[in-house]
């Protein structure tokens, strides 16, 4: 899948140079175009590797009125120009900040009147369990913008891991964010799809239409690193309960790491996606998973597929969650 990736203020211009810096490429060139909008000129220039003509200078305090006739029209030319081909765009903000959401709501109805292709919203939210101002009013600019977009995928500035330094927070949240897209951008890569070692096919529509409008939508990944020396081929000793064990238990670790704390069971659709060598991916690994989903989100309708990369060091489950209307 390839996406046209608009970041937004500070935190969504960071994002999506990264993932245009560092996502996927593929013979179809990269999967991430981004262009990015910030109202501190200082901070775009900063981000090195995005060609100055995509990025653009919205000044703060500028008017409802001025940004929907003046900027966002200049944004949505110059973005109409762009002659790769996409399947979604996919626009990256954070919540907390009002200037963001403003421009958010405006370029999403623009966009959604020119392009068929779903718009998509990623954004980053303060820890929902902190008890402050911005923290508050989360909830009601999350039905603001997700009114406008096709989905919203939440990430909590949230680090599980208590050795990352204070300072380096952002940045692991934003690597999490671009493993995370590189893995769902890559389902659906026809160069990548390997029909015949899979159990179940997953594709783009797949993604699609687990991303449902209205609500949010959370994500979750774990992975595993296969222990194999050389010669693994003739030594290995597993069982196949054993690989079943693992998908199972890697797929627990997704849910207790999910990209927002929210309640499962008012989700609408779930998804789940195993990847890894194909030997390691059992059909009782994957279907383990579909009833573990099954008794944790009773009203969701679940797909899942499995995704062979042969040769992969690494066992891993991603599972998102669409639907949710009830966060914290
Ligand atoms: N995950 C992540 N969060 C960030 C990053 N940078 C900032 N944030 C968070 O996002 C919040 C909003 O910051 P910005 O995106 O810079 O806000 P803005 O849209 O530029 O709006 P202003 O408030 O006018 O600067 C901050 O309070 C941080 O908590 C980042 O690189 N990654
Ligand atoms: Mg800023």
């Amino acid at each position: 899948m390839k996406t046209l990736t608009i970041g937004i203020g500070g935190a969504g211009s960071t994002i999506a140079r990264l993932l245009e810096k560092e996502g996927l490429k593929t013979e179809r060139g990269k999967l991430f175009i981004s262009y990015l909008i910030d109202n501190d000129p200082d901070h775009l220039r900063k981000l090195r590797g995005i060609p100055p003509e995509r990025k653009f200078h919205i000044p703060h305090g500028i008017s409802m009125d001025l940004l929907e006739k003046k900027d966002l029209v200049s944004v949505v030319n110059l973005v109409a120009e762009e002659r790769e081909p996409f399947d979604a765009i996919m626009l990256v903000f954070s919540l907390e900040s009002d200037f963001s959401n403003m421009v958010v709501v405006k370029l999403a109805e623009k966009l959604k009147r020119i392009y068929e292709e779903p718009v998509f919203g990623i954004a980053v939210a303060p820890p929902v369990d902190q008890d402050s101002f911005h923290v508050n009013r989360i909830p009601g600019k999350i039905m603001n913008v997700a009114d406008v977009l096709d989905s919203l995928l939440i990430f909590e500035n949230l680090v599980e891991d208590s050795s990352v330094p204070p300072h380096r927070e952002f940045r692991y949240i934003n690597f999490k964010i671009l493993n995370i897209m590189n893995l769902l951008a890559v389902v659906g890569e026809s160069e990548y799809r390997r029909r015949e070692h899979s159990e179940v096919v997953i594709d783009t529509s797949d993604l699609f239409n687990t991303l449902t409008k209205g609500g949010i939508s959370v994500i979750g990944f774990a992975r595993e690193k296969l222990n194999r020396g050389l010669f693994w081929k003739w030594r290995d000793q597993e069982v196949r309960g054993e690989k079943t064990g693992r998908i199972l238990n890697l797929l627990n670790r997704a849910m207790s790491t999910l990209s927002m704390r929210c309640d499962l069971s008012s989700a609408e659709s779930a998804l789940v996606i195993i990847t890894g060598p194909p030997e390691e991916i059992t059909m009782d690994g994957c279907l383990s998973c579909v009833s573990a989903l099954e008794s944790k989100t009773p009203n969701a309708e679940i797909r899942w597929g499995d995704f062979p990369i042969p040769k992969s060091r690494y066992v891993s489950v991603v599972v998102m969650f669409s639907g949710i209307r009830r966060i914290g």
